[in-house]
Order: structure tokens, then C-alpha cells, then sequence
């Protein structure tokens, strides 16, 4: 039996919405085993600043040492399963008429639970791109680390780095549904990441209830109608039972 406490006037507001927004966060991927991004460096990496490995300064400084930590982390995830929380908002999908799950995470874990409309803002760790070209490569031989483009160029990981734009039609996909929903959920996201943070504060402005899942407080907490102090994987699945007993 889940204890966790979903208030009423919350599910009542979800049985009645026709358009949920989903932010996710390195927290809701926390309980298959993946460090949240905070705490990602363990072992060689404990003496290194995520924010500068996760850059573009950072790549051309030592792009031996930026290639092998993403090697470590894809290795990492490879290893890993979704857990409760995602197969939860896979099942929250089909409540509602629209549903968009926008991620920050780069580890396919919603796609793998089953979810449909998953907007990645941050990229994926499992596609690597020509660092001149900016064209995703499927085929590379790793003959050493990182591996080159057939233009010669190195090859990277395709995913968002610190100073770099996010994919336009992903930010827009994000903010039209953040702007156009009644309820928005912000899952396991510290908030401090931009401008990702933005969309609940969006989601604010534009009328709708925000929802925050995290067993912390965060920068949103204080804007969030509902903080449900929790972990994803407990809550979720809670939110789940509610909807699912009053629709
Ligand atoms: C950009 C991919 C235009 C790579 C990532 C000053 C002010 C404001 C903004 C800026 C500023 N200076 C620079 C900026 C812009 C910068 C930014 O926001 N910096 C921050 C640090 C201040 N943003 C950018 O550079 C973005 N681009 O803005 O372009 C531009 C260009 C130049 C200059 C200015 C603007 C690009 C950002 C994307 C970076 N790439 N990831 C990779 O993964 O290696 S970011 C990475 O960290 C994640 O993707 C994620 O987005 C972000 C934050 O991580 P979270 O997901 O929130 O995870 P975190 O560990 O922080 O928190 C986990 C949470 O889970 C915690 O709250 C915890 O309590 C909770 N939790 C734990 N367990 C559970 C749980 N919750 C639920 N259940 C559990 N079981």
C-alpha cells in the first residue's frame, strides 16, 4: 500500500485537466542507480566540476578526459532500468488529451518506460555528433578517445553543454505546452538549470497549477501550489492510484 499522501483538491484538478506538462530532472532517474547530476562524479571525476566537463571549454581543453566521463555515464546507464516513477508517468499519459513530458535527463529512461511525446531538452548521451559538423554520427570507429569524424573533426556527445543553445524546436515544443496546460508537474529537477527552470514559472504565469515532486526543497518550492516532499518513484505511482480510483 503506497502511504503517500496526494491532497484531494490536487486530484481533483488533474481529473478535470485536459493538458499535463511534465518537467523531469537527473532526481526522477535517482532510484535506477544513475547519480543525480550534482553528485555524478564519483571516483576519478570526484576532483573535477561537472559544470566544467559538461562544456565546450572544457571539451577542447581535454577532450581524452570529457569523452571518457560521458563513456563512463553511457556505460553507466546502459546497465540501468527505469524505475516505478517513469513506468508511472508512461501511465499517466492516457488520462488526459494532451500530455507532454519535457526531460533534462540524457539517459532515454522515459522512452524505455514507455512514454510517447518526450521533448529532450539537454540531448541524448547515446548519440555523438562531428564537433565541426554538428551531424549525429552513427557509425565511428574508436580507435582512440574521442573517436574522429570522417571530416577529421573530433567526435562528441550530442548533448547540451553548459553555454551552449538548447535545440530550438525542442525549447518551443517545451514552452508551448508548459503555456498552454492546466496542470504542470516538476519532478526531481533542482531548478536551478535555464533555461529549463523557466517552463513551471511559465506554466505560473500562463493560470496553471504547479506541482512540485522532489524529496527537497528547490528555488521553484515557493512558487509551487502542491510540494509533495517525496521521491519520484514513491509518488508517482501514488498520484497514479488516485487519478486512476476517481476518473
Ligand atoms: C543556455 C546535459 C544560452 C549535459 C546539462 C546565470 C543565471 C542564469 C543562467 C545562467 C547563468 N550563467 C549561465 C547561465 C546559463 C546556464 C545555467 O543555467 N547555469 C546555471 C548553473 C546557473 N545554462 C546554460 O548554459 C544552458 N544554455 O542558457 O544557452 C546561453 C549561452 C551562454 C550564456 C548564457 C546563456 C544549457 C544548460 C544545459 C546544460 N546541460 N545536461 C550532461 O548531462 O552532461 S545540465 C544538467 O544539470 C542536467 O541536464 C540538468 O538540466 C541540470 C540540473 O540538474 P537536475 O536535473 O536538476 O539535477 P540536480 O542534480 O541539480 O538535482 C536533482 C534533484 O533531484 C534534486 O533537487 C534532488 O533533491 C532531487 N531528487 C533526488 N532524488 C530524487 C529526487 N527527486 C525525486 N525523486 C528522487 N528519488
Amino acid at each position: 500500500m503506497n502511504t503517500c499522501i496526494i491532497p484531494s483538491e490536487l486530484v481533483e484538478r488533474l481529473v478535470s485537466a485536459r493538458r499535463v506538462a511534465v518537467l523531469t530532472g537527473a532526481g526522477i532517474s535517482a532510484e535506477s542507480g544513475i547519480p543525480t547530476f550534482r553528485d555524478a562524479l564519483t571516483g576519478l571525476w570526484a576532483h573535477y566540476d561537472p559544470q566544467e566537463l559538461a562544456t565546450p571549454e572544457g571539451f577542447a581543453r581535454n577532450p581524452k578526459l570529457v569523452w571518457e566521463w560521458y563513456a563512463e555515464r553511457r556505460a553507466r546507464i546502459a546497465g540501468v532500468a527505469p524505475n516505478p516513477g517513469h513506468f508511472a508517468l508512461a501511465a499517466l499519459e492516457k488520462h488526459f488529451e494532451r500530455f507532454t513530458l519535457v526531460t533534462q535527463n540524457i539517459d532515454s529512461l522515459h522512452q524505455r518506460a514507455g512514454s510517447r511525446e518526450v521533448v529532450e531538452l539537454h540531448g541524448n548521451i547515446a548519440r555523438v555528433k562531428c564537433s565541426a559538423e554538428e551531424i549525429v554520427v552513427g557509425e565511428y570507429a574508436e580507435t582512440e578517445s574521442p573517436p574522429r569524424c570522417r571530416c577529421g573533426a573530433l567526435l562528441r556527445p550530442d548533448v547540451v553543454w553548459f553555454g551552449e543553445m538548447l535545440p530550438a524546436g525542442a525549447m518551443a515544443r517545451a514552452e508551448e505546452a508548459a503555456e498552454h496546460c492546466e496542470v504542470f508537474l516538476s519532478i526531481g529537477t533542482s531548478a536551478q538549470v535555464y533555461p529549463a527552470a523557466e517552463l513551471p514559472l511559465r506554466a505560473l504565469s500562463a493560470g496553471a497549477t504547479v506541482v512540485e515532486i522532489n524529496p527537497e526543497r528547490t528555488a521553484l518550492s515557493r512558487h509551487a501550489h502542491f510540494v509533495l516532499p517525496g521521491a519520484a518513484g514513491k509518488v508517482l505511482p501514488a498520484l497514479l492510484e488516485k487519478l486512476a480510483a476517481s476518473a
